[in-house]
């Protein structure tokens, strides 16, 4: 038995090694590459150059089954510093690819190998968490398909959605960093209603594509079709809407919930939505929208059954997509909650701004910059309170939390890794401590984290 084997076997951590790259070098059986690379695109007519991630066969992302172990030879072709976050995967801590936090970065022509059961199963993705890197595209699908779902033999659409700009992600963030004129300006506690969006996006897209030019997909005329649905913006806020049809939700992010029925679905940054489509054998194709939050830049795919005709549909919709709060998420019920138990530590954590510099921040009881201290074994509970105008998707590393409380109401809500706290709301998570080491725990909002909003679980005494 090979030493990593046998201590992925003990649970113990293998570490994240660096290596050189060296073209055609022998590889591990069962060991998958995934490439950092550059590639085009096309928006608008025009041709754009940005980063991805793909198998040397040209896939992008990944997919594996429940159960499989996660054996991931990343390589770095770019001529930039970055790496991979696995999210919504619970790797031992060193595998989580947040840059200096889990582990040093990989250098341009470097890889790193990544060893670790692939847990828990379901709808994640993988993207940079290196710099504003995923502004650039820097992002992909992560499917551990769930042995029900493989059983099901049901056709499987995987749809990454992400927001576009022309402008450099440096030159975005430079601008809102801007002082405001008129002391007005985005993310201000002193506005006077939510602020929906900070940046002016020029495309939204779906599987890389406009709607000027959407991915059409072909399915059964009487079929089911599960929707994998991933936000992978850097700071759009999208509301997936169905139109004439409903479609039923099996999980989000990643994690199985009671079904249910909608046709419009909140999906914050970086959550995911798994939904089922039932096509009725009327031969009309249906179209799977995301809205973006307060504009009317939408992006999507088209499900066509065999002989549908398919109808033109606009970059922008008609109005502007409708905000996105939590509506939907008090009527979630995990289908595999958190164990009853009584909470160990609650501990307070405030999202905060200030419009002057744009500049945020999430104090741990009130210490701005302080880390979320924990003990293994405890039942944790996180209760964020917004006090600002902005909605903030906040994303714990390494575990799975189970939404518990929401504007003090309490319930047994989904179990995510990505949950938006809307403009002075107070959510509670709760959590489970098992998996000791050093966490990033943020807000998903590209921007909001490279201003500050951003600090760390840590383990007391875990090594
Ligand atoms: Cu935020």
């Amino acid at each position: 038995m090979n030493p990593s084997r046998r201590s992925l076997l003990l649970g113990a951590t293998t570490l994240a090694a660096a290596h050189a790259l060296v073209p055609g070098a022998a590889q591990a059986a069962g060991q998958k590459t995934l490439r950092l690379q550059t590639r085009q695109i096309e928006v608008g007519g025009k041709a754009a150059t940005r980063y991805g991630v793909a198998q040397p066969s040209g896939a992008a992302g990944l997919v594996l089954d429940e159960g499989d172990i996660f054996d991931v030879r990343v390589e770095n072709t770019l001529k930039v510093t970055s790496g991979l976050h696995w999210h919504g995967l619970n790797p031992p801590w060193q595998q989580d690819g947040v840059p200096y936090i889990s582990g040093p970065p990989i250098a341009p022509g470097q890889s790193a190998t990544y060893k670790f059961p692939a847990v828990p199963a379901g709808t994640r993705w993988m993207h940079s968490h290196f710099g504003l890197q995923e502004q650039d595209l820097l992002a992909a699908p992560l499917i551990i398909r769930e042995t029900e779902a493989i059983r099901s033999g049901r056709q499987e659409v995987v749809v990454l959605f992400e927001d576009f700009s022309w402008s450099k992600p440096a030159t975005i963030l430079e601008k809102l960093r801007r002082p405001p004129s008129g002391g007005m300006g985005p993310g201000g506690m002193e506005m006077s209603g939510p602020d929906y969006n900070d940046v002016d996006y020029d495309a939204y897209l779906a599987n890389d594509r406009t709607l000027a030019d959407p991915q059409v997909v072909d399915v059964e005329r009487t079929g089911e079709v599960r929707l994998r649905l991933i936000n992978g913006s850097a700071s759009t806020n999208f509301t997936i809407d169905l139109g004439a049809d409903e479609g039923t939700l099996l999980s989000i992010d990643g994690n199985p919930v009671e079904p249910l029925k909608a046709s419009l679905f909140p999906l914050a940054t970086a959550q995911r939505a798994d939904i089922l489509v039932r096509l009725l054998g009327d031969g009309r194709s249906v179209p799977v929208l995301a809205r973006g939050e307060g504009r009317r830049l939408q992006a999507g795919i088209v499900l066509r059954p065999r002989g549908a005709a398919i109808a033109k549909i606009p970059t922008e919709g008609a109005v502007d997509g409708p905000a996105v709060g939590l509506k939907q998420e008090v009527l979630l019920r995990a289908t595999r909650p958190l164990a009853a138990r009584r909470v160990d530590r609650s501990v307070p954590v405030g999202l905060t701004g200030s419009m002057m510099g744009y500049s945020w921040s999430m104090p741990v009881h009130d210490m701005t910059g302080a880390p979320v201290t924990v003990v293994r074994g405890e039942r944790v509970e996180l209760v964020m309170h917004n006090e600002t105008m902005m909605a903030h998707p906040m994303h714990l590393h390494g575990h799975s939390f189970q939404v518990t409380e929401i504007n003090d109401r309490k319930l047994a809500g989904a179990m995510r890794d990505t949950i938006l706290v809307p403009p002075q709301a107070t959510v509670k998570v709760a959590f489970d401590a098992d998996n000791p080491g050093i966490w990033a725990y943020h807000c998903h909002n590209l921007y909001h984290m490279a201003a500050g909003m951003f600090t760390t679980l840590v383990y007391r005494g875990f090594t």
